[in-house]
């Protein structure tokens, strides 16, 4: 055991934290035997354990039995998963209406944290229900109809989540874009899902910057249209003065929140959805091509949703105040900003700013200002704020604080450790949770009050998650292992297809082993059974948390004119957990200078988005291929890691000598 907060967590051997009484005591699910207990139910009666789960939430119509059908064997016909066939239900009126019914109609829904400090607006949950109903009725007044699609570009408002729900409510189908997106991104989005209505704002800062979010709208707008797709509305909301940024309003296209929405009626009735009705479309990245579409549906979704907020969080609804720093752009603000927490009841505090600014004391002013209680976000915010020092921290109380979370990426024990001494003041069990955009919700994640944690190691499955270890030959793996992380059945929470394209699903997921759904993870178990994640086995980066596949920076980097073909692998960042470097060939005539240089990075933020910026391009007359013309990643990356020494076999390149090339160039 290490650290100095032994006197709340007691050590054992192999630097187990034992969950602190004080958590237990209040727990949903009380100690290790009582989580097995359940674990064991939820795989050997699906039936019982989803049914006693689904029916604390409201059903118009109740499923059928069995609760799930499915196959996921791609030779015996169609990957095909449905879960509470038959039943109706709507997730907007369970998120809102349920509450407002049961009297909670005055209890906070958001407390909304603008990105400067001072900013700050409170939502009941009646007053989230006036919202979903206006931007519903909005909605249904230019057309919008069960099954439609419905873009929105937004910064973290309580309008984001309130329009998630307003589809939602009507039962069509919401795609948003993270605001961090470039115009180029959106585009593809938009051509892809083909909205006729775009949800936007005139425009935020994030910490100092200035995003003029509608003036990427339109410019994304205007590439569909060259593209052959019009949308036909665009409602914008006023944040920033649209005279500050450029932004014109398009007449006949474009209507602001304050005519178009403010006006509108604060009642609309809910349509009640198949339980396998889609609900988003959520794009991201794998090894291949463009971003997919995960398609997520209602009745498994909300049930996942609610389930994990409420054992993996712990949250007591009356008096929790939990925060989660997600984006809704991303997988977890659907799942664990928008949906969970309402689904539950809760308060929550939403924050539309970045953790260091306007200093790195921010999320801790928040918390103390706030009362949070749970506080769920990522590794690469908790390493920058680890770097920028524990003052920050430590001159805020934060002894609300009863439960961390970490998601996004493995989370390094060094920072693990010091989330928890100095963060949680080893007052605070850490849920490191692991799972995916397609999961659409917690997959391994240890249980507050049950399981003994292991710095670094997200623990063991949720409630009917059923992992198993595959060597690269496809064989089940037992006991202690490593391999890769696949699911032999289906939970409720799982993508249904990808959008418009059922055999890309099947080719992605159910391909490389029959009979699973692949992770496209490794990992380890130990001796305990617990699951250590040790990343991507495909090629797809985790930079700051984010999906980024390599193929989207090659292709980005190679539209540049001078660059005929670019290799990318991902290099250790001590904040971002992985960084980006880029190998560019350039075109014959193209000579390397750093002005070239700074125009590849800036191809890249524009096509796809800042955060997919290049911190490295190392200049490459030619790449490691192997006869075959395939691109040896695994050399590249020693190359960049500056372990040419361990570079292994090299014999089967086609040309050998452009490794000592390589190296030679580093730097220059
Ligand atoms: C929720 C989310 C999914 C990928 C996933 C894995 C990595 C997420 C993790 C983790 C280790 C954790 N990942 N959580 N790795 N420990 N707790 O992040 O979804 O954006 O789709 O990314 O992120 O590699 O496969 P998404």
């Amino acid at each position: 055991m290490t650290g100095a907060a032994s006197a709340h967590y007691p050590a054992v051997a192999d630097e187990k934290f034992l969950p602190p009484d004080a958590i237990v005591e209040h727990a949903y699910v009380q100690g290790l035997p009582a989580y097995r207990e359940l674990y064991e139910l939820s795989l050997s009666d699906p039936e019982s354990f989803w049914s006693e789960q689904a029916k604390t939430l409201t059903w118009q119509k109740k499923w059928s039995s069995p609760i799930c059908k499915y196959n996921l064997d791609v030779d015996n016909g169609p990957v095909h998963i449905s879960w509470f066939d038959g039943a109706e239900t709507n997730l907007a009126w369970n998120a809102v209406d349920r509450n407002v019914e049961a009297g909670l109609g005055d209890r906070v829904a958001f407390y909304w944290e603008g990105n400067d400090e001072g900013v700050e607006r409170t939502m009941t949950y009646s007053e989230l229900k006036s919202t979903v109903c206006r931007i519903a009725n909005y909605l249904k007044s230019v057309g919008v109809k069960r099954g439609d699609d419905v873009t929105m570009y937004m910064s973290l408002v309580p309008e984001l989540p309130a329009a998630m729900l307003a589809c939602a409510r009507i039962g069509a189908v919401h795609s948003v874009v993270f605001g961090g997106f470039s115009a180029e991104a959106l585009a593809d989005r938009i051509l892809d899902s083909a909205p006729n209505v775009v949800i936007t704002a005139s425009g935020t800062m994030r910490g100092p910057k200035p995003i003029p979010l509608k003036t990427i709208v339109d410019e994304a707008l205007h590439i569909c249209e060259c593209k052959g797709h019009t949308v036909q509305h665009v409602l914008v909301l006023e944040q920033l003065p649209l005279s500050d940024l450029n932004g014109s309003m398009k007449p006949g296209r474009d209507v602001t929140w304050r005519e178009a929405v403010d006006s509108q009626l604060d009642e609309c009735p809910v349509e009640w959805m198949p339980a396998e009705a889609p609900l988003f479309k959520l794009y991201t990245s794998g090894s291949t091509g463009k971003p997919k579409g995960v398609l997520h549906t209602t009745g498994g979704y909300m049930v996942g949703a609610m389930v994990t907020t409420k054992f993996v969080f712990d949250v007591h609804p009356a008096s929790d105040v939990y925060w989660c720093t997600a984006d809704c752009g991303w997988i977890t603000g659907h799942t664990y900003v928008t949906y969970g927490p309402l689904l539950l009841g809760a308060t929550q505090v939403l924050f539309e700013g970045v953790p260091t600014w306007p200093d790195a004391s921010r999320c801790w002013s928040i918390v103390d200002k706030y009362k949070v209680t749970i506080f769920y976000t990522a590794p690469t915010a908790i390493r920058a704020l680890h770097a920028k020092g524990d003052a920050f921290v430590t001159r805020h109380s934060r002894s609300s604080l009863r439960l961390l979370g970490s998601v996004g990426e493995p989370i390094n024990p060094e920072a693990w450790r010091w989330y928890y001494e100095v963060v949680g003041g080893g007052r605070c069990p850490i849920v490191d949770t692991w799972w995916q955009t397609e999961t659409g919700s917690h997959m391994i994640t240890p249980l507050p009050g049950a399981t003994p944690l292991k710095p670094g190691c997200a623990t063991l499955p949720f409630f009917g998650v059923d992992p198993a270890v595959l060597d690269e030959k496809g064989n089940e793996l037992q006991g202690p292992c490593e391999g890769m992380l696949v699911m032999k059945r289906p939970w409720p929470s799982m993508m249904r297809t990808v959008a418009g394209d059922h055999k890309r699903f099947e080719q992605t997921y159910f391909s490389a082993f029959k009979g699973y759904y692949f992770t496209g993870d490794g990992c380890r178990r130990d001796a305990d059974g617990y699951y250590w994640i040790t990343g991507r086995v495909d090629d797809v980066l985790n930079i700051s948390g984010h999906r980024i596949g390599t193929a989207e920076v090659e292709s980005a980097l190679v539209s540049h004119p001078s660059c005929v073909e670019a290799a990318v692998v991902a290099v250790e960042h001590a904040i971002k957990g992985h960084s980006i470097y880029a190998f560019v060939t350039l075109m014959t005539g193209a000579e390397p200078s750093d002005a070239l240089r700074k125009e590849l990075i800036s191809t890249v933020r524009r096509v796809i988005g800042p955060f997919a910026a290049p911190d490295v391009i190392h200049w490459a007359p030619g790449l490691p291929k192997t006869r075959s013309g395939k691109i040896m990643r695994r050399v590249l990356r020693k190359i960049a890691a500056r372990e040419e020494d361990q570079l292994g076999d090299i014999s089967t390149l086609a040309d050998p000598s452009v490794v000592q090339q390589l190296v030679d160039l580093r730097g220059k």
